[in-house]
């Protein structure tokens, strides 16, 4: 084995002091008397970068050497949070470099607060990709994350006077000590222009794409640890011009014009599109899912033949996991790759090809399902258009040898002629791959009956569901050490590895020594948080009322304002005097809305118009608050998870794919308010009914409620409460006395309620009387809290990925002897 001993980069106290302070000094030239808390925060980040890097760079040896199958997982998005806390806990030195620091005066919390994160996704999606890099690298499999290295992520969230503001995300600002440049590791990525048919002197009909730009793609490294593993990479590519293409000879004497072209190139890994479940058909957002992707398969495709492997083998070497659509024009591109350039017959690439691909599908929303029209993606791509043509035609020869109707062919076709001609993404993912699967049960449930019903008559057995989970190191271990602890001290660590030994938990749900002691950890961590709010947002909240808290991105699907109606009636029921049964309370929320979302922003101005109007009333104050926390993010949410008492999972079902914040609050010992939507309905079969506060129509209700025509209306008229909290968003009582501001939410609950608030809204209230009742016998609460977490052990991304290993890789870890 090449590269650093193992004396470089030991593990003890004096070791991880010695390389901080090389680091301050020779890679910063600071002394410790002079130094700013980020030059702390690198140093400390540098020196354990190279422990990490010395593990990495064994599994990497180990991975070629034992040439094993290995998985590639295509993302547009990640959101790998803070490293620096997360990779101490992995290398087993949280306490050593606690000591290190300390002896030199130094706080390692001070330290752990300094970092920022990279902000490149928008939510759930690219949470998920992080969690299972977590995972894939604490298994040992064999595997490579692929991304973009967008320069500014998603925007940073202000609210100013009640109103969501965005500025941009600079994260690599301040340096990125995590990454390293791979200058020699780069690709070039075409565009535009036009394709040139002809068949050459051994009669192989050949195709030319004569690009009009290229651009060149440069990885960037990131080491992802993994729990006392050796880790592996993710790697974004950063666009910048080609070289030859810019400084050219003939380009010379025009420099300025070689440099704005290079600006131009530099435009496609600028910044991360701020939607979520919403697409927008943007030409860069599609130049930047080529970029990528093509960058990606040049990749592996590198990888795999370098050891002389042959390229009518890739399948063999890599699983190729699509996370939702983005990255999907991965199945033409590949096609392309082992046709055009490495002249392999169609069907032979195509048998690699569909062996190769596996697509996980997030979302059924129908305004988030990606279709790009054919005229940009014939500009952009005209060779992968051609391509998709042609696997399309002969599919839907296919289909026509079946039998299949007119209608059905249409139907299924990965072009959509109705209105403007587009192709459908999630059909040639699903056309291209072998495996297809969903988030959840229900969710994959939904995805076989609804949105893809026709692939899955005809290939039944390519569909499959894989559940989500969450890294619950970083989710539980990390950010709630107190719990973590407390949970270690009485069943050893085990679970850290093997989440369902919290199973062992159950026999102390009762006893009630260890009840207080997980209600004074709960207390610390809500007493922590509740410092955090009062710097963030001023209001001073008390620790000891329920924590009722709805953290996700803001959309009407997940209906933040159903909360918030409920909000409404409490306060309207307290200035009324009618205060019996009320558990003092305050609500938490945060989350981002897309910035051209106009009616998400408008709920965020509603809970800002109601926290103000509560948070000011002394009559109502001593009984609820009301928070909005701005700019909500992977760091801020690894404190507010621990501190909450109740978890608001609340969409209107068959929405939700799964949600992976439900799963986060109920592992902090959260029980959860929610609807029978995504995951919510395995983690209430796991935790037990009685231990989850259920309420609304199911998915089927909901969709016979839709059929049988539903009139919001009519429960507005009929229902007195319903009434009251509607006509209060109107009355002049929020916002300073403007009674028009809230109009258009107004008319929308009341016109077409598209998610069903009002029908759901007397069984949500219904059921905060239950969580009322039940948070008054706090011994109650703590067992039902104790149960939760004991009962969890699904929901760990390590699960997920060993199920996506058994049921659609078919790849082993890799064992790594040191
Ligand atoms: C084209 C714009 C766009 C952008 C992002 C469309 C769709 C997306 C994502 C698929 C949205 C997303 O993050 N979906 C979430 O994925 C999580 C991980 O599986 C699930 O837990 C959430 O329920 C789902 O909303």
């Amino acid at each position: 084995s090449i590269g650093a001993g193992a004396s470089d980069v030991g593990l003890s106290k004096e070791d991880i002091k010695k390389a901080f302070l090389h680091k301050l000094f020779y890679h910063l030239g600071r002394v410790p008397a002079l130094t700013t808390p980020n030059d702390l925060y690198t140093a400390m980040a540098l020196t354990i970068r190279d422990r990490a890097l010395r593990k990495f760079v064994r599994s990497i040896e180990e991975f070629t050497q034992q040439d094993a199958r290995g998985v590639a997982y295509l993302s547009a998005e990640y959101l790998p949070g803070p490293h620096l806390g997360n990779n101490l806990l992995n290398l087993h030195i949280v306490e050593e470099t606690k000591e290190a620091l300390a002896e030199l005066d130094l706080d390692l919390d001070e330290i752990l607060d300094q970092e920022g994160e990279p902000g490149l996704g928008n939510g759930g999606l690219g949470r998920l990709a992080s969690c299972f890099m977590d995972s894939l690298a604490t298994l040992g499999i064999p595997s490579i994350g692929y991304g973009i290295r967008y320069e500014f992520g998603i925007f940073k969230q202000e609210i100013k006077e009640g109103w969501q503001m965005e500025t941009t995300d600079k994260w690599l600002h301040s340096g990125n000590p995590w990454e390293i440049v791979r200058p020699e590791i780069s690709y070039v990525v075409k565009f535009g222009g036009r394709t040139e048919h002809r068949t050459n002197g051994q009669n192989r009909y050949e195709v030319d794409w004569l690009p009009d730009s290229e651009i060149k793609g440069t990885a960037y490294d990131t080491p992802i640890l993994g729990y006392q593993s050796n880790g592996i990479i993710m790697r974004l590519w950063k666009a910048e011009a080609v070289e030859s293409f810019d400084f050219s000879v003939y380009n010379i004497g025009d420099y300025y014009r070689a440099v704005e072209k290079k600006l131009r190139s530099e435009n496609i890994t600028k910044v991360l599109y701020p939607n979520d479940e919403n697409l927008s058909g943007k030409e860069l957002r599609l130049k930047q899912q080529y970029f990528f992707v093509s960058c990606s398969l040049q990749d592996m495709i590198r990888l795999h033949t370098m050891q002389g492997r042959k390229l009518k083998k890739f399948h063999e070497k890599f699983a190729i996991q699509l996370n939702d659509t983005h990255p999907s024009i991965a199945v033409a591109e590949l096609m392309r790759l082992l046709v055009d350039e490495h002249e392999i017959e169609w069907d032979e690439a195509w048998d690699i090809t569909r062996q190769t691909f596996a697509y996980t599908n997030h979302t059924l929303l129908p305004e988030a399902l990606e279709k790009w029209t054919v005229s940009l993606l014939g500009r952009i791509l005209p060779r992968h258009l051609e391509i998709i043509y042609e696997i399309n035609s002969r599919f839907l020869e296919e289909l026509r040898d079946k039998g299949y109707s007119g209608d059905q062919i249409a139907r299924m076709s990965l072009i959509d002629e109705q209105g403007e001609p587009s192709v459908r993404m999630a059909h040639l993912a699903t056309v291209g791959s072998f495996k297809v699967n969903g988030v959840s049960e229900l969710h994959s449930r939904l995805l076989k009956s609804q949105v893809l019903n026709d692939f899955a008559d005809l290939w039944p057995g390519k569909f499959t569901n894989v559940t989500n989970g969450v890294a619950h190191r970083r989710f539980v271990a990390v950010s709630n050490p107190g719990l973590a602890n407390l949970i270690s001290e009485k069943i050893g660590f085990g679970w850290l590895t093997n989440l369902s030994s919290l199973s062992e938990l159950e026999k102390f749900a009762k006893d009630e020594k260890f009840q207080q002691r997980w209600r004074d950890v709960k207390l610390q961590n809500k007493t922590a948080l509740t410092r955090f709010i009062e710097e963030q947002t001023g209001v001073k909240v008390d620790p000891d009322m329920l924590f009722d808290v709805q953290v996700k991105r803001i959309h009407e699907y997940k209906r933040q304002h159903l909360m918030v109606l409920h909000i409404i009636d409490l306060y309207l029921r307290i200035k009324d005097g009618k205060t019996e049964n009320i558990a003092p309370s305050t609500f938490i929320f945060a989350g981002k809305a897309a910035p051209g979302y106009f009616l998400a922003k408008l709920i965020i101005r509603l809970i800002t118009a109601v926290a103000d109007l509560v948070n000011d009333d002394e009559e109502v104050n001593k009984l609820i608050k009301v928070v909005f926390l701005p700019n909500f993010n992977v760091k801020q949410a690894q404190r507010v998870y621990p501190a909450a008492d109740l978890s608001e999972q609340i969409s209107m079902a068959g929405k939700e794919a799964s949600g992976t914040g439900n799963m986060k609050f109920a592992l902090n010992g959260a029980l959860t308010i929610g609807t029978l939507d995504g995951a919510n309905v395995e983690i209430r079969e796991e935790v037990g009914d009685e231990n989850f506060f259920l309420f609304g129509q199911t998915t089927e209700e909901i969709q016979q409620t839709r059929r049988e025509g539903y009139r919001p209306y009519q429960y507005y008229e009929e229902n007195e409460k319903i009434k009251r909290v509607l006509d209060f968003l109107v009355s002049g009582e929020l916002a300073n006395g403007d009674k028009d501001l809230f109009k258009p939410l107004y008319h929308n609950l009341l016109q077409q309620d598209p998610y069903q608030l009002l029908k759901d809204f007397d069984s949500y209230c219904a059921k905060k009387e239950e969580v009322f009742k039940v948070w008054n016998d706090q011994e109650e609460w703590t067992k039902k809290s104790i149960l939760n977490v004991a009962r969890m052990g699904k929901f760990s991304s390590d699960r997920s990925i060993q199920d996506y290993c058994d049921r659609i890789w078919q790849v082993k870890p890799v064992k790594i002897q040191e």
